[in-house]
């Protein structure tokens, strides 16, 4: 085994001269965003300290306002984002309209959606949390970007990835050439390569839903849970359940260990309550990329055709079989013995 380091700036260079006539422009946002996220890392390790430093929406010992760390992450990223010259316009889950770059900068090629901090229900208790993104090549011609630029299909992402805050932070991405992992080492400040070309498991044996929706599902997804709860051997059932309730954590080990996650419709929620453009998305490229699927439970995910920035999707995300079986319960295609 190499013990070589390399950092995430090192990795991404190589990549990008890997591929000649490559200008440099994606490195460069990759790393204004590496910095966005350490920025974010820093403040969300500190976060227990708020009862003692100042709640949230009260005032500091500075005197300042401390801002919900959703909040704030929104805007470090966009902070980190707006001035590198390599977008013509963001959107964020925390902001309606999109985000223009400010006129005293220059606007670039692509398009960047985020979800500053995903999983809002365990900020305040200690449990993973994370960041996610993704990338897209601008389709108006020059200046400011618009909607359009943002509502593109997922399989026109040219990047994806998430960091996530937890007992190390993590960043994985993809730029459509395999998933990659770099674990934060905090005591030099960098990303270093710990996970190079992650590949799911065909099948796994864990499934991660919130099962307290369970009154509310439809009767493929109640029926496709009771099937994972039988006795098999040969299937390995029945599965573990795991839900953290943070999609970014949940997809991770997902992506790690295999199985399947999903946030599906129901009566209450027909489109569930995940978003397209900056969570399903991205993650969807992530798990495809290493080899695991991405359905709404009838398409493919990275198919759908967005009609608007804030819109919610169903999803069935994880190893190549354990989401073909969902997708056959959804549809009634296939139901208890
Ligand atoms: P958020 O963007 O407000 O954090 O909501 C998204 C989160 C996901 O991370 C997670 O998968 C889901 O909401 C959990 O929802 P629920 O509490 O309904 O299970
Ligand atoms: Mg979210």
């Amino acid at each position: 085994m190499s013990n070589k380091v390399i950092t995430i700036e090192r990795f991404i260079i190589e990549e990008e001269r890997a591929h000649p006539g490559a200008s440099g422009d994606f490195s460069g946002l990759l790393r204004d965003l590496t910095l966005a996220f350490k920025i974010i890392w820093r403040e969300v390790s500190k976060a227990g300290l708020v009862n003692i430093l100042g709640m949230a929406g009260t005032e500091n010992i500075h005197g300042d306002q401390v801002k919900k760390l959703d909040v704030f992450a929104d805007e470090k990223i966009y902070q980190a984002m707006d001035h590198g010259g390599y977008l013509c316009v963001m959107a964020s889950e925390e902001n309606e309209d999109v985000l223009q770059i400010p006129e005293k900068y220059p606007t670039g090629k692509y398009v960047l959606l985020y979800d500053p901090l995903d999983g809002s229900s365990n900020i305040d208790v200690n449990v993973n949390i994370g960041s996610i993104f993704s990338i897209y090549r601008r389709v108006t011609p020059k200046g400011q970007g618009t909607l359009e630029d943002c509502l593109q299909p997922g399989y026109k992402q040219v990047g994806a990835g998430y960091a996530l805050y937890g007992s190390s932070t993590m960043l994985v991405y993809t730029t459509g050439d395999g998933v990659h992992g770099f674990t934060f080492d905090p005591s030099i400040g960098e990303f270093l390569l710990s996970h190079e070309n992650i590949k799911m498991p065909k099948r796994g044996k864990i499934y991660s839903v919130n099962e307290g929706n369970y009154r509310y599902w439809f009767d493929g997804v109640k029926k496709y849970v009771k099937y994972l709860q039988e006795e098999d051997e040969a299937t390995n059932r029945p599965y573990s359940g795991r839900y953290i309730g943070s999609m970014v954590a949940d997809i991770h080990r997902t992506l790690m260990y295999g199985g399947i996650f999903m946030y599906p419709g129901d009566t209450k929620h027909p489109n569930g309550k995940l978003r397209l453009m900056y969570e399903c998305n991205p993650v969807s490229f992530i798990i495809e990329q290493a080899s695991g699927k991405a359905s709404n439970g009838e398409k493919r995910i990275l198919d759908i055709k967005p009609e608007s920035l804030h819109q919610r999707v169903p999803i069935f995300a994880g190893s190549e079989e354990d989401v073909t079986i969902a997708e056959e319960f959804v549809q009634g295609k296939r139901g208890l013995d």
